[in-house]
C-alpha cells in the first residue's frame, strides 16, 4: 500500500492538467503538487522533521493545501485549526501539540511568539501575509516558494501520524485525534468506490478546511480521484448555485445547515443543476424535514453519511439502492459497526444503544493521552458516545448522545468548556450551557446561569468574555439568569429539563 502522499502524487501525475479553481484563481494539479514540493523543501531546511507537528490557523486559503500537502509529502503532521480561534484557544493547542512551526495569517501571527519561553518546541511562525518577516523567527510565506523541489521520496509509513485533529473534551480540555496515513488511506478508497468518484467528477467545494469533512472526504476524495476542484472560500447558497450552473458540478458536500439555507433560495428551479449526481449531507443530523423538502423543490435525494473526526466516515446511505430519510445508512466497507448496550452486549434490531466502530479507519488514540485513548475503546472498538439503532434491513438511525455535545451548524461544541469560562466570574455561583433545537443551525448554544446569593450578574459581562476567549460558534446566542438549576436526586443538573424548557422561551 502507498502512503498518502504518494497516492495524491500519483492522481496529480496522471492528471496534471486537472484544474483547482479556487474563486477566481485557475491552477492545475501539477502546479499544485510542485508547489507543495517547493514548500516540503523549505519546511525541511527550517528544520522540519517526520513526525514533527506544524499547525495552521489560516482562513481557507491555498497556502493551508500547500502547507498540508507539503506535511504529507515529508512526512511531518499537520495540526489544523480553526481561523476563528482565539489567543487562549490557540495557546492550548500550540502547547499541547508542541508544533515546531506555527502557519497564520496577519491577525494571529502574535498569537505565538517563538522567542519567548511559553512554547519551548515552536521554532518558526511562518505569516502568509508578511512579505518582510518582522522578527527573526516569523518568515513570510513568500519566502519559502524561493526553494527548489529536490527530493522526490516520499518517507512517511502506513502507521505514521499524518494528521492531528483537535476534538474538544467532554471533560478537560480538547483531545488531537491522530490519524494515520493508513486511516485516511483506507477510508478514501472504500469512500471512492462507495460513491462511484470518477475524473468526470467536477466538485463544489464550499467547506472549511479545518476539518475531516472539508479536507479529507472532500479536498482528498477530489484530488484522489482527478475531479475538477471549485473551491469556494465560504458558502453562501445563491453562489454555491451559480456556481454549480456555470462549472457544471456533480457533487456537492455539506452540513444540514447549508441545505437548509439552499432551501430558503427563492425559485432554486431558475438554476441550472442538471449536471449534480451526488449531493452529500454529513457532520450533523439532516431533519427528514429537509431531506423531504429537497427532494420537492430539488428533485434529488440527499446521500447522507455519518462519520467522525476519530474515524473519518462509518456510514452511508448507498449511491444506487434506497437511501431512507432519517437513517445514516449502511456500514462502509472496511468498517464494522456495533450497537451495544451498557453492558457492552449487541442489542437486536429497533433497540438503542451506544454506537462501536471497528476498521483500518479508526484513529491510532488521543496525542499523549493515553488514558484517554484507553477509556474509549474496548479492544479494537471504539465507543462513539453516539445513539442509534439499526432497523431489520441494517440501516443505522441515531437518535442521541451519551457524551455531553451540541453541534451547531456541523460544528461540535462542548458545553463543559463554557460553563467553565462563564463561571470565571466572580459573582456567578455556577452554569449550565445546552443545545436547543435551531431552524438554520440544527441546534444553537444557550447559557442558563445562576448569580452568587445576593450578587448582581451582568450579561453583557458574559458575553464580552465569551467574545474574548471563545471562537464564535462556541459563543451563547442567548443567556438566562435564573435562581437555581434543576438538580436530579443524585445532585446532577438535569440538562434534559433545562432544554426542554428553553427550547421554546429560546425560540
Ligand atoms: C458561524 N457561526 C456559527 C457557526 N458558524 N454559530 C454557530 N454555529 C456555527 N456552526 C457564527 C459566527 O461566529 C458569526 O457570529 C456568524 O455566525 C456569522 O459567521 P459566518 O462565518 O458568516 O457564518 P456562516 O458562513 O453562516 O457559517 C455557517 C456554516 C459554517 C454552517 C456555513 O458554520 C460551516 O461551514 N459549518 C460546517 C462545519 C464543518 O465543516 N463541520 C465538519 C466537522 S467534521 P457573529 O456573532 O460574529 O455574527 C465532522 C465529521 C463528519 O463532523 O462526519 O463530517
Amino acid at each position: 500500500m502507498m502512503n498518502l502522499a504518494e497516492t495524491i502524487k500519483q492522481s496529480c501525475s496522471q492528471h496534471p492538467h486537472k484544474r483547482l479553481i479556487f474563486d477566481d484563481e485557475v491552477l492545475t494539479y501539477d502546479h499544485l503538487w510542485n508547489t507543495a514540493s517547493k514548500i516540503r523543501h523549505a519546511l525541511e531546511d527550517l528544520g522540519v522533521k517526520a513526525g514533527d507537528r506544524v499547525a495552521i490557523q489560516l482562513p481557507k486559503c491555498l497556502e493551508f493545501l500547500y502547507i498540508h500537502l507539503a506535511n504529507l509529502q515529508l512526512g511531518s503532521i499537520s495540526v489544523p485549526l480553526n481561523p476563528t480561534y482565539t489567543r487562549d484557544e490557540i495557546a492550548y493547542f500550540l502547547g499541547d501539540s508542541r508544533a515546531k512551526i506555527f502557519v497564520t495569517d496577519g491577525h494571529h501571527a502574535g498569537f505565538a511568539d517563538p522567542e519567548s519561553t511559553t512554547f519551548p518546541e515552536l521554532q518558526k511562525v511562518i505569516n502568509i501575509d508578511l512579505q518582510d518577516s518582522s522578527t527573526a523567527s516569523i518568515l513570510s510565506f513568500n519566502a519559502l516558494l524561493q526553494t527548489q523541489a529536490l527530493d522526490k521520496s516520499y518517507p512517511a509509513q502506513q502507521d505514521d501520524i499524518a494528521l492531528i485533529i483537535y476534538t474538544s473534551g467532554t471533560t478537560g480540555r480538547s483531545k488531537g485525534a491522530m490519524l494515520s496515513h493508513q486511516n485516511i488511506l483506507t477510508n478514501l478508497e472504500a469512500l471512492h468506490k462507495l460513491w462511484n468518484h470518477s475524473d468526470q467528477d467536477i466538485l463544489l467545494h464550499v467547506l472549511p478546511i479545518f476539518h475531516v469533512h472539508g479536507l479529507l472526504v472532500a479536498f482528498h476524495g477530489a484530488l484522489n480521484a482527478g475531479m475538477d476542484i471549485i473551491m469556494r472560500t465560504k458558502f453562501d447558497p445563491i453562489d454555491t448555485l451559480n456556481c454549480i450552473q456555470k462549472n457544471r458540478c456533480s457533487i456537492f458536500m455539506g452540513v444540514p445547515t447549508m441545505y437548509h439555507r439552499l432551501l430558503q433560495v427563492d425559485n432554486p428551479q431558475k438554476f441550472d443543476f442538471s449536471s449534480m449526481r451526488l449531493w452529500i449531507s454529513g457532520s450533523a443530523p439532516l431533519l427528514t424535514s429537509t431531506f423531504e423538502q429537497f427532494q420537492q423543490v430539488f428533485g434529488h435525494t440527499v446521500l447522507e453519511r455519518y462519520g467522525m473526526s476519530e474515524t473519518g466516515m462509518n456510514v452511508s446511505n448507498p449511491l444506487y439502492g434506497v437511501r431512507k430519510p432519517g437513517s445514516v445508512g449502511l456500514p462502509v466497507p472496511g468498517v464494522s459497526v456495533r450497537i451495544v448496550d451498557s453492558k457492552g452486549q449487541d442489542v437486536i434490531p429497533g433497540e438503542v444503544g451506544e454506537v462501536w466502530v471497528k476498521g483500518n479507519n479508526v484513529f491510532k488514540g488521543y496525542w499523549e493521552m493515553p488514558e484517554k485513548t484507553a477509556e474509549s475503546f474496548v479492544q479494537e472498538w471504539f465507543k462513539t458516545g453516539d445513539l442509534g439503532y439499526h432497523d431489520t434491513d441494517g440501516y443505522l438511525f441515531l437518535v442521541g448522545r451519551s457524551k455531553d455535545l451540541i453541534i451547531s451548524g456541523g460544528m461540535n461544541v462542548y458545553p463543559k468548556e463554557i460553563e467553565a469560562l462563564i463561571e470565571t466570574i466572580e459573582e456567578i455561583e455556577e452554569a449550565a450551557v445546552i443545545g436547543v433545537p435551531d431552524e438554520d443551525l440544527g441546534e444553537k448554544v444557550i447559557a442558563v446561569v445562576v448569580p452568587k446569593p445576593g450578587r448582581q450578574v451582568n450579561v453583557n459581562a458574559i458575553t464580552t468574555l465569551c467574545q474574548n476567549h471563545l471562537a464564535g460558534y462556541k459563543r451563547p446566542k442567548a443567556i438566562y439568569l435564573i435562581d437555581k438549576l434543576p438538580r436530579n436526586t443524585m445532585g446532577k443538573v438535569t440538562k434534559n429539563q433545562l432544554r426542554d424548557k428553553y427550547r421554546i422561551i429560546a425560540q
